[in-house]
């Protein structure tokens, strides 16, 4: 069913990622020129991520009919796997952004954004040329659900916002504002989008993602996140010589300047970084770089960060690169952030990474009502 009129109009809104979920959405990786080795490693990787959510809260994997019984045979037997066919497997950028409507005088209703999407840029900038299965992700799943869908013409991707679920959203300008998403509007035009969808009051805008992070043109997901209303978890570098840390440094800054929807200054927690990483020739050459792509060097820097995770019910669910140092603290630093959370760790997250994203990036909740 559609529903006309904008999310916020009708009393909806998106709610944190912290707040109760009925379920978490998972698409199962296939393409041989994103994911090395005819996708092997990711799958098992992904198949570690649905299996530590789905001790939390249930999970559905979606696979392509010829993937759907290798799906089914690596995934534990708590988990449904449904037949769904899409060009890629980000369900935080191609599923719904779900939005829920709590007011006092009706019963608590859930309805799923379905944005636009060109494939994180479009035919010039995008990451591959044919996008038309994952701008039916949304649709798809909402149908799956019988779930009410607010159907959007602007062009964004759910890890380009983060919400505290009281009136602030975080994005940033080297994505929402650049010209392959919607060359039309002006920031205040794509500023009134959001809160007519996400009902929110106000927009804290960092000028740039996660250095590396080109296939998204830094989605916030891998750079910045709320841990609750008033406290943020920041990418960061110790390391000046880094083209990180400018980036970092520069968010710190904006940041340490501006107040929430509710006038509250910002806490922030640094969460340093991995590495840096590289994509290695072993890694670039078990990809098929058939053209409709875009080209996965070796040498190339990887956009890996502790900020692409995942909440689930009474979870964070946070990607390990096999970086000890920074891989243990980054569990510290989230088991104080989440006092109240089991902090979960994922081993091989690298494989994600070379994909182009992480953790939060392949998962999409959907909230309890
Ligand atoms: O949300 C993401 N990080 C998706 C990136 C797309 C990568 C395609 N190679």
């Amino acid at each position: 069913m559609e529903l006309n009129g904008t999310p916020a109009s009708l009393g909806f809104h998106m709610p944190a990622e912290w707040e109760p979920h009925s379920h978490c959405w998972i698409g199962w990786p296939e393409r041989p020129d994103n994911w090395r080795d005819k996708a092997v490693h990711s799958q098992h990787v992904f198949a570690r991520v649905a299996s530590a959510i789905s001790k939390f809260e249930p999970v559905t994997v979606c696979a392509s009919s010829s993937q759907w019984k290798n799906a089914r045979s690596l995934l534990p037997s708590n988990i449904r796997v449904v037949e769904m066919s899409f060009n890629d497997s980000w369900f935080r950028d191609t599923g719904p952004t779900f939005v829920v409507s709590r007011r006092s005088d009706t019963e608590p209703k859930v309805a799923g954004i379905d944005w636009n999407f060109n494939s994180w840029g479009g035919l010039d900038d995008g990451c591959y040329h044919d996008w038309s299965l994952d701008l039916l992700v949304a649709k798809k799943i909402l149908e799956i659900e019988t779930i009410p869908r607010f159907p959007q013409t602007v062009v964004l991707e759910g890890g380009s916002i983060h919400v505290d679920g009281e009136g602030t959203c975080l994005t940033t300008e080297e994505c929402l504002l650049n010209k392959n998403r919607n060359p039309g509007l002006s920031k205040i035009q794509i500023e009134d989008k959001l809160k007519a969808c996400l009902g929110v009051r106000k927009i804290i805008w960092l000028p740039r993602g996660l250095y590396g992070d080109d296939d998204t043109n830094g989605h916030i997901d891998n750079m910045c996140c709320f841990a609750r209303p008033g406290v943020v978890l920041l990418s960061w570098t110790d390391d000046e010589t880094d083209p990180q840390y400018e980036r970092s440094a520069e968010a710190y800054s904006l940041l340490s300047s501006v107040t929430d929807a509710n006038g509250r200054k910002l806490e922030i927690i640094k969460l340093h970084i991995p590495g840096p990483l590289y994509m290695t020739k072993e890694e670039a050459a078990g990809l098929i770089q058939d053209g409709d792509g875009k080209p996965r060097l070796p040498g190339t820097r990887l956009a890996a960060s502790y900020v692409n995770f995942y909440i689930a019910n009474g979870a964070v669910i946070v990607p390990q690169f096999g970086d000890k140092k920074w891989d243990d603290e980054a569990l510290q630093v989230l088991s104080k952030a989440f006092p109240h959370h089991e902090v979960v760790g994922i081993e091989g997250a690298r494989e994600i990474v070379l994909g182009g994203g992480n953790i939060h990036c392949i998962t999409q909740q959907q909230p309890a009502i």
